[in-house]
């Protein structure tokens, strides 16, 4: 397969190597991410930081990632984010078989984002619905006219719900993202349609991953029983095991670009103004990349722990260069705070069949995980 090759059907460049993925995100004066102006503005409501460069990007970017800080680094957001997840084990323990994708993972999802950007939990059937539009606006490469009014007018109940939670924060602030945004906002320069879209952003960016991650590292605990071992063993090596399952699964498979003028990838030429995707799934399985690259190994050299969750990553499942993902340090503590949870109760189950389903070609998680009860 070519390094770099344009789908006919997507109408896109696809690139596949690591090293084409690295150079295209980091470039983002030759590759921009004006995309999202029809992909994300419409649904979100406003520019987001994927959007911005400059002055503008850096302090909203700043102010952002104070936000995301100081809520999931308070001491109140982690242990939260610990008792869904046991709570919806031990609602499993009466159980005899689950589906871990929809009984466990993807309620745990919700739950914690809705905790995290401050939407009470009596609103989560509402928002669910909600979400799933604006993610399908975004991510679905093919789309019905009909659907996409659809998904537009659920985006709009979506904002203007966020809109009014937003002015409740303002007068009676907690502790949440929301109101962290509502009352710093004026002192970065953002509006109200700013914080909602940034609200709505981080909210499908949050929680659309989450649950497939999860999944995939429960997944792997059963499939890789000598690693999932060495973890129970070691707990601190949930990291290294979180960056292995992110290398081989990354939740987020297409990171699409634009090209500003001929660009040259690989040693293809991509015309002007042609969208160009980062193909982050065969970016890691790129033999020049990672050794043995289909394998799962805890520990390897090619995907060093300490690099994983910032910009130096080894691997793409964050992105890389100046829209590297704010999230990951978040996404980092609170998956590997509900996997450790979740080891108290792994032994209870085994894998009801294996091979792995999935679903997903921007965004790609098992589509169900059967557990069977072992005792
Ligand atoms: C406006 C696609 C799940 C982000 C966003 C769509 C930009 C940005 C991403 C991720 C993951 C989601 N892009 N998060 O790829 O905020």
């Amino acid at each position: 397969m070519a390094p770099v090759y344009h789908d006919r059907l997507a109408d896109a460049w696809c690139v596949l190597t690591f090293d084409g993925v690295r150079q295209v995100l980091e470039d983002a004066q030759g590759f921009s991410s004006d995309h999202l102006r029809e992909r994300a503005e419409p649904v979100l409501g406003a520019r987001v930081l994927a959007q911005m460069s400059g002055r503008e990007h850096d302090e909203k970017k700043v102010a952002t990632l104070r936000g995301l800080a100081e809520i999931a680094m308070d001491g109140y957001y982690l242990p939260a984010v610990e008792q869904a997840m046991r709570r919806l084990w031990e609602k499993a323990e009466s159980r005899t078989s689950i589906d871990f994708v929809s009984e466990l993972a993807n309620p745990f999802a919700i739950e914690v984002t809705c905790h995290l950007i401050g939407i009470d939990q009596r609103w989560k059937s509402r928002v669910v619905p909600w979400n799933k539009s604006v993610v399908e606006f975004i991510t679905l490469l093919q789309r019905e006219p009909h659907d996409v009014s659809r998904r537009l007018a659920d985006a709009g109940y979506f904002r203007a719900f966020i809109l009014r939670l937003l002015e409740v924060r303002r007068r009676q602030p907690r502790r949440d993202l929301l109101s962290f945004l509502a009352h710093q906002c004026s002192d970065y320069g953002f509006s109200d349609n700013e914080i909602v879209a940034l609200a709505g952003n981080i909210f499908l960016a949050a929680a659309e991953p989450l649950d497939k991650v999860m999944s995939y590292m429960v997944y792997e605990a059963f499939h890789v029983p000598d690693a999932y071992a060495t973890v129970k063993e070691t707990p601190r090596e949930v990291s290294g095991f979180l960056a292995e399952v992110l290398r081989l699964h990354p939740p987020v498979q297409i990171i699409p670009r634009v090209s500003m003028g001929e660009q040259t990838v690989e040693e293809v030429s991509i015309p002007a103004g042609s969208t160009v995707y980062c193909l982050v799934g065969a970016a890691h399985r790129d033999p020049k990349q990672f050794k043995d690259p289909g394998e799962f190994v805890l520990g390897r050299e090619d995907n060093l722990i300490r690099a994983v969750f910032s910009p130096s990553a080894q691997h793409v499942a964050f992105g890389s260069g100046l829209h590297f993902c704010i999230g990951s340090m978040l996404a980092r503590r609170q998956l590997e705070t509900a996997f450790r949870a979740s080891m108290d109760y792994l032994d209870h189950w085994r894998l009801a069949a294996d091979p792995l389903e999935e679903r997903g070609l921007y965004t790609r998680g098992p589509s169900h995980l059967r557990l069977e009860r072992t005792r």
